[in-house]
């Protein structure tokens, strides 16, 4: 770990959060009028965090609804492609009380199995989130024709598996979702630990298959399911990060790199702005060096020569 901590430093110093400055000045490439729509404006958790128009996730629109809240057909939302795989994410942000309808909505109509959340619903002393599903089991709460039930909670220290159902009141028809809340991750910043983050995301990737085999066929046209929706309160910096280690470690399972880089542009080309702070970008690399080392991946060799390469060529 010490190695790993030693290593970091260098890495910084090597030049990550230069990557990281350019990777950030890159000016969005891509319009936001649905997100700028005057009925649309009050959606949007936070004024400067907007959605793009080419990859957002439309909402049907039903004018019978008696919760006129949906009534148009925008949620600040766009898929995101992952590991040779279209449209394997959701990012968005975290829904506000006047959103979690269409939350739950987008949610359904997506037929999403598994919801990842990275923060908590208040932080020190703010909001980032709203309450969109209930934390006791055997409570439900409604929000226009979908009521959430909690059937079962588990806790550790660093997050929170809730098994949710959810009822379409219109059809009758309910569905399970899985709910993966991490609890121990700062805004702005980075968890403490990569271990948990890792734990967390194995976890995630294995219920996701476990949910896809009980409940597959309703998905196909779907070859590894239906999106993962990812948000944390923004929706770009915790979820862009776990996203970018989610594709690293598939692409590493794969073929044994890994292209943080590239992957955080692409991200970053379906949800803007992406990766919100330096810390985050370098704890990709860091966590995805735990990742090779604990799997014992030919590519830790590589990483490390081609990171004692680089030291010794470069000069400062
Ligand atoms: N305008 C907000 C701000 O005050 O910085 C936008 C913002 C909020 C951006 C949270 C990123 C945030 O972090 P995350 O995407 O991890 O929730
Ligand atoms: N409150 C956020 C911040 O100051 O970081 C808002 C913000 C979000 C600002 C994205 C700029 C952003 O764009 P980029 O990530 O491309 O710098």
């Amino acid at each position: 770990i010490q190695q790993f901590a030693e290593m970091v430093k260098k890495m910084e110093k090597k030049g990550l959060i230069k990557e990281y400055a350019e990777i950030r000045s890159n000016q969005p490439d891509g319009s936001f009028e649905n997100a700028r729509n005057q009925n649309n404006l009050t959606k949007n958790r936070y004024t400067d965090v907007l959605c793009y128009d080419h990859s957002r996730v439309i909402l049907s629109v039903d004018e019978n609804d008696d919760e006129k809240t949906s009534a148009t057909d925008y949620i600040n939302a766009n898929f995101v492609d992952g590991y040779k795989q279209k449209n394997a994410y959701i990012s968005t942000q975290g829904p506000l009380p006047k959103t979690a309808q269409d939350f739950w909505r987008m949610a359904w109509e997506q037929k999403c199995l598994v919801i990842v959340m990275t923060t908590k619903t208040m932080e020190r002393g703010r909001l980032k989130c709203h309450q969109y599903w209930e934390e006791k089991v055997d409570q439900s709460i409604t929000y226009g024709i979908f009521s959430i039930k909690t059937i079962k909670s588990e806790s550790n220290l660093n997050y929170t598996i809730s098994s949710l159902e959810i009822k379409n009141l219109k059809t009758e028809e309910i569905r399970k979702i899985s709910h993966w809340q991490f609890t121990s991750w700062p805004d702005y910043g980075v968890p403490s630990s990569a271990l948990a983050v890792l734990t967390f995301l194995q976890g995630v990737r294995e219920k996701q298959a476990e949910m896809l085999e009980e409940f597959g066929e309703k998905w196909e046209g779907h070859q590894r399911g239906p999106p993962i929706i990812v948000h944390c309160s923004a929706g770009i910096g915790r979820t862009g990060t776990f996203i970018t280690l989610d594709i690293c470690i598939s692409r590493l399972e794969d073929v044994g790199t890994v292209d943080v880089r590239g992957t955080v542009e692409k991200i970053r080309g379906q949800r803007a702005f992406s990766i919100q702070m330096p810390d985050q970008y370098v704890f990709c690399h860091l966590a995805l060096i735990e990742y090779a080392w604990s799997h014992n991946h030919l590519s830790l060799k590589i990483t490390l020569d081609d990171f004692n390469n680089t030291e010794n060529s470069d000069s400062d």
